[in-house]
């Protein structure tokens, strides 16, 4: 048996789902992804069965006779923190920016988050952009890439140099990114384009190919 086990929602559109994923997938752990389809009529009677909250992502650790279930996107990243530290900056002043950063994406940018759907393969260049809201979402996450890589990037291509939970949370928006094309300035253009080459991303889409 793999060491753990992570619910997922169909990958094209979970974006909560993608984001423990790239986490779990930076650990090396072995780990099985269960599907299950979003915008089914049986969804949310199959997602009941093993999520306390009705939702997806779902986390259960097997680890050494273990049985721990974990759920929402955040809290399984932290968990896996717990076991690999390496998941967030080793430097306690740039952890708490990267906390603060994940933090403001799981409880944020809603207008952003409404307008313009993770969609994977699709492409929609444009659409949603005009929407209340989005804009400023948009130029306030190019903030956030382009401080965070400026200031903490030196010693790799992510938010914090090497792969942090900070790049699992802002993954998703890299997707939404390529699909809808808002302008972009050049660290964040080059920061998105980092994390749609990142090996648990693209994973993620070779997953989400077999699933169509
Ligand atoms: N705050 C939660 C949000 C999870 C969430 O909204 N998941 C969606 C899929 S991306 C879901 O389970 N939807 C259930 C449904 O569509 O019935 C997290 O961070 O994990």
């Amino acid at each position: 048996m793999a060491d753990f086990t992570l619910h997922v929602g169909t990958r094209i559109w979970s974006s909560w789902s993608l984001r423990p994923f790239m986490a779990l997938a930076a650990t090396g752990a072995s780990f099985e992804t269960v599907v299950t389809a979003l915008r089914a009529p049986g969804t949310r009677a199959a997602i009941g069965g093993f999520s306390p909250s009705g939702l997806v992502p779902v986390l259960v650790d097997h680890r050494d006779g273990r049985d721990v279930t974990v759920w929402d996107s955040l809290a399984i990243c932290e968990y896996l923190a717990e076991s690999w530290p390496h998941l967030w900056p080793a430097d306690a002043a740039a952890r708490a920016v990267a906390r603060s950063v994940s933090a403001e994406m799981h409880s944020g940018f809603r207008p952003m988050r409404m307008a313009m759907p993770m969609d994977l393969f699709a492409e929609h260049p444009g659409e949603g952009l005009d929407a209340d809201g989005v804009e400023a979402d948009i130029r306030r996450i190019d903030a956030i890439f382009s401080d965070c890589r400026n200031r903490f990037g030196a010693g790799g291509p992510y938010l914090f140099g090497t792969f942090t939970i900070a790049d699992a949370m802002y993954a998703p928006v890299a997707s939404r990114f390529r699909t809808y094309r808002p302008e972009l300035s050049a660290p964040a253009a080059d920061y998105v384009a980092t994390l749609l080459a990142d090996p648990g991303f693209t994973a993620w889409e070779a997953a989400a190919l077999k699933e169509m």
